[in-house]
């Protein structure tokens, strides 16, 4: 069974890749390290940055970066949304959107490393910001999204429904894609051939 690290110091980002990437039979072992992120409004740029910090680590890495992006908040909090939950929590934020449209996004970029090889995988889903706070699966602002079609928040449905739409799960399932198709050492795996009965 190929194996790959995840380095990450969020356990909720933790729980779904480790869900999202079962089916493609892939074991994850999970690294607790905070990954230096430059300031840059850029997913894939965090993600390049976080790929290259854990170039000491062997086999197959991966990282993710990923958001909360508010059009109307020209896309605030986006690549700050964890720091801003810290410092803030959803008050101000609905405070923002009293007065602005509630349009809002999932991004994520998954991010996997082989030696010198590098492979990025985005993953987005719309919805928009709910009225207050409701639920309690999931992390972060689970609590206040609500996927487009639906109206319930992440927070509310199962996690496996949230695995289903979620910005990760897209992201994860292009990765784990890859990754079902090469073996431990980046070579592509070959069908293996049936004998002829002789
Ligand atoms: P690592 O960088 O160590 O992986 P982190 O939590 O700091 O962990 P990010 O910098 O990528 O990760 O910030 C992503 C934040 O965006 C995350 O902490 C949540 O606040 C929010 N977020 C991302 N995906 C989410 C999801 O599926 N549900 C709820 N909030 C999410």
């Amino acid at each position: 069974m190929l194996t790959v690290t995840f380095v990450s110091t969020n356990s909720g980002k933790y729980r779904e890749v480790r869900a999202l990437l079962r089916p493609f039979g892939i074991q994850v072992r999970w690294k607790r390290r905070k990954l230096p992120e430059p300031q840059t409004a850029n997913i894939e740029e965090v993600v390049r940055s976080k790929l290259n910090a854990v170039r000491d680590v062997t086999g197959w890495v991966l990282v993710e970066d990923s958001g909360l992006f508010i059009p109307s908040l020209n896309g605030f909090p986006g690549v700050y949304s964890a720091h801003i939950l810290d410092i803030w929590g959803f008050g101000p934020l609905f405070e923002l959107l009293k007065r602005r449209p509630r349009a809002a996004s999932f991004r994520a970029v998954a991010g996997l490393r082989l030696g010198r090889r590098i492979w990025l995988f985005p993953g987005e889903v719309r919805g928009k910001i709910a009225p207050r706070a409701a639920g309690k699966n999931g992390f972060g602002y689970d609590p206040i999204f609500v996927p487009e079609g639906r109206t319930r928040t992440f927070a509310q449905i199962p996690v496996a429904e949230k695995n289903e739409l979620s910005h990760r799960s897209q992201a994860l399932r292009a990765a784990g894609q890859l990754l079902a198709s090469l073996d431990a050492r980046g070579r592509t795996r070959r069908p293996r051939r049936k004998r002829s009965a002789a």
